[in-house]
């Protein structure tokens, strides 16, 4: 075994144990916390930016929007549309059911109102301040993972003949 052929197989192994801890560092912010998904209680209509101030959302992470009642979780693409609670916004976008997940893919800020009646006016609506940290790069697509898992265990196997 010559030192060329160990040092292969550390890196691959080195890139196989980054491949999975970048995975398990993204995470799932279910937004409001056990609030979940409503029109801000007690009329604090900073409820969602508050929750939001607490975190540093990173790409890889989720979104998830729990919700019982009648609600929608939709993502408008710009500041103004957000801030004026925009439905016809373009490109708005239907998330989904209640406890749907957004994952997050891109950094900048991700804009979320409820359609819903005036339930966005009345604060029910978030903006996710989005870093691409390099720490928490994005979650690798399975076939990245797949691709390197098959090289490294090629290395570990030229590595030990
Ligand atoms: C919320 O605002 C409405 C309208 O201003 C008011 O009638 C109501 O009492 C407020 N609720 C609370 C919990 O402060
Ligand atoms: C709403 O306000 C009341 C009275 O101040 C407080 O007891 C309650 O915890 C508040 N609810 C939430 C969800 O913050
Ligand atoms: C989603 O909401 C339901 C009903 O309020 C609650 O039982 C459940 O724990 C919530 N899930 C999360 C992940 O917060
Ligand atoms: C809402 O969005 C539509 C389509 O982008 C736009 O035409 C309209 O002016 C916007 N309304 C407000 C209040 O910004
Ligand atoms: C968004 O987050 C970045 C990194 O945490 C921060 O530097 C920036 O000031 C934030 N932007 C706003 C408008 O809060
Ligand atoms: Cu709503």
């Amino acid at each position: 075994m010559t030192n060329h052929r160990v040092g292969l197989s550390l890196i691959a192994l080195l890139i196989v144990a980054m491949t999975f801890l970048e995975g398990a560092i993204a995470a799932d912010y279910t937004v409001g916390d056990n609030y979940g998904w409503d029109v801000p209680p007690n009329n604090s209509s900073d409820f969602y930016a508050s929750w939001a101030s607490r975190f540093e959302f990173k790409i890889g992470d989720v979104a998830v929007f729990n919700w019982t009642g009648v609600h929608t979780a939709a993502q408008v693409t710009n500041k103004a549309d957000f801030d004026s609670c925009n439905k016809s916004s373009a490109g708005i976008r239907l998330i989904g059911e209640a406890g749907v997940g957004v994952p997050i893919t891109s950094e900048g800020f991700h804009y979320f109102i409820c359609t819903v009646d005036t339930h966005c006016e009345q604060g029910q609506k978030v903006a996710l301040n989005v870093t691409a940290d390099v720490s928490s790069a994005p979650v690798p697509h399975p076939t990245v993972f797949a691709f390197t898992m098959v090289l490294s265990v090629l290395a570990i196997f030229l590595s030990i003949h």
